[in-house]
């Protein structure tokens, strides 16, 4: 199979390992950062302790790929996006049409995953269902046939570049299904191969477009959730199964269980229950001040408001800025879209005066979930499900370069509390 993307990842990779092999010999003692007990308490919280070449996250800066500031990026496919993620450059034409090829050709879905899912139940998660569908094809890993055969691990990251393909061409039939079964008690739509990755998702899912706006936003969709460093919990859960020469399928299902959490990817769902359940608890558009009340009283009960605050960032997110500009486009005059713009303008005030969150400014979850929302995909518990979907890409480009670069198992130390407070007399 003619496959330009690893082609021109085989030309890069001696290059990389050379240059990493280089930095560890000359500079390997040299210090780079340290650690306080509260960093410890606090969920490891900033400490440098992993490479990650795809993307950074700057406090004030957001999400760079490759150097790329993401609201750089917003028109471009996510295939051109996975293309950079893992190559450092954007595909010409050629190379992108030739990744689309093989990701149609690669979209045969195994039928065994419809029996799999069909066999849940009914009242499963769409998380629940998409991480079971993507570990279920484990089976079909060329990564472990090559390990099991005593493979040197140099060679180890071709079979998962073609795992990882495998799975990112049948995640949208995968999560279209889903969707589709879970939520429209209807039949599976059937890839188009004329279309896009992403078009052909939209489509998959039968959301009615006339307009075209819903493929174009799920095209953006894809491309904002595709990437966001190597230290957050999925993506670290991501590349520590990885680091131990587990497949693809484990890692990624791996990941997208903990994307599954509300602190984390769930947060877009969480984000459009609360607004939906705002908007039906005052009965009407609500006012500023009916605003201001609502999320004052989840603070005072210890709740958080979901959709703001970040591990990392320390500004407003700029891929929450790109769905406000989508949305002011598209659907300026949508109820629940004025209120995610009400409370952009309310909730960090309050969160500043509340005095806890270090970062009060929206991040991705905050209005992403108001613009499915108008297009009719209402079902918010599938909202991770699209995440998912996405990161999938960003997922699989961090383990084929962890592989590429035989990157060791990842074994931090963990500490006792007697430890802690023997450090605490000294
Ligand atoms: N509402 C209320 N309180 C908040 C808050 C918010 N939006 N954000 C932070 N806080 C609170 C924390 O709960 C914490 O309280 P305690 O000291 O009582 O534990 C305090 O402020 C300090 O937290 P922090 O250091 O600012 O934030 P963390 O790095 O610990 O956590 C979170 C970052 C994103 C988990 C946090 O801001 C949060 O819970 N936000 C709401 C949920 C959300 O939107 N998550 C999605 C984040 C983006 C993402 O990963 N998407 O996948």
């Amino acid at each position: 199979m003619s496959n330009l993307l690893k082609e021109k990842l085989s030309a890069q990779i001696p290059g990389l390992r050379e240059e990493a092999k280089s930095i560890v010999k000359v500079h390997g003692k040299k210090e780079i950062d340290h650690v306080t007990i509260d960093q410890l308490y606090g969920g490891m919280r900033g400490i440098k302790g992993l490479i990650c070449d795809t993307s950074s996250v700057g406090l004030d800066t957001g999400l760079i790929i490759r150097g790329i500031p993401i609201l750089e990026l917003t028109e471009k496919l996510p295939e051109e996006v996975f293309y950079l993620l893992l190559t450092g450059e954007l595909p010409d034409e050629n190379a992108l049409k030739d990744l689309q090829s093989d990701l149609h050709k690669r979209e045969d879905v195994p039928s065994y995953v419809w029996n799999v899912l069909n066999a849940m139940p009914e009242d499963s998660h769409p998380m629940v269902m998409f991480s079971t569908a993507i570990l279920c094809m484990e089976k079909e890993s060329e990564f472990r046939k090559l390990n099991d055969k005593g493979t040197g691990k140099d060679k180890l990251w071709e079979a998962m570049f073609e795992d990882c393909l495998n799975i990112i061409a049948r995640v949208p039939q995968i999560a279209a299904f889903i969707y589709r079964k879970k939520f429209k008690k209807g039949d599976m739509i059937s890839p188009d191969r004329n279309l896009d990755w992403a078009g052909n998702f939209a489509k998959m899912l039968g959301i009615e477009d006339k307009e075209g706006t819903f493929a174009r936003l799920m095209r953006l969709y894809m491309v904002l959730h595709i990437d966001h460093e190597g230290g957050n919990a999925s993506a670290f859960a991501n590349l520590v199964i990885g680091s131990t020469l587990s497949d693809s399928y484990y890692s990624i299902s791996g990941a997208l269980n903990a994307l599954a959490g509300p602190l984390h990817g769930l947060a877009n769902q969480e984000c459009l229950r609360f607004i939906v359940n705002m908007r039906e608890q005052i009965g009407h558009s609500p006012t500023d001040d009916e605003v201001k009340a609502y999320c004052q009283n989840l603070l005072d009960n210890n709740r958080v408001v979901s959709g703001y605050g970040h591990p990392v960032l320390r500004i407003t997110d700029p891929r929450f800025i790109a769905f406000l500009e989508f949305g002011t486009k598209y659907m300026p005059d949508d109820e629940i879209f004025k209120i995610v713009k009400q409370l952009f303008e309310i909730v960090p005030v309050l969160l500043v005066l509340h005095g806890k969150a270090k970062d009060p400014w929206p991040n991705v979850d905050a209005a992403s979930g108001s613009l499915l929302y108008h297009h009719g995909l209402t079902e918010y518990e599938y909202y991770t499900v699209l995440f998912g979907v996405s990161r999938v890409m960003g997922y699989s480009a961090q383990l084929i370069l962890a592989r590429a670069m035989s990157a060791a198992i990842i074994r931090p130390k963990s500490v006792t509390t007697d430890w802690i407070k023997k450090q605490t007399e000294i």
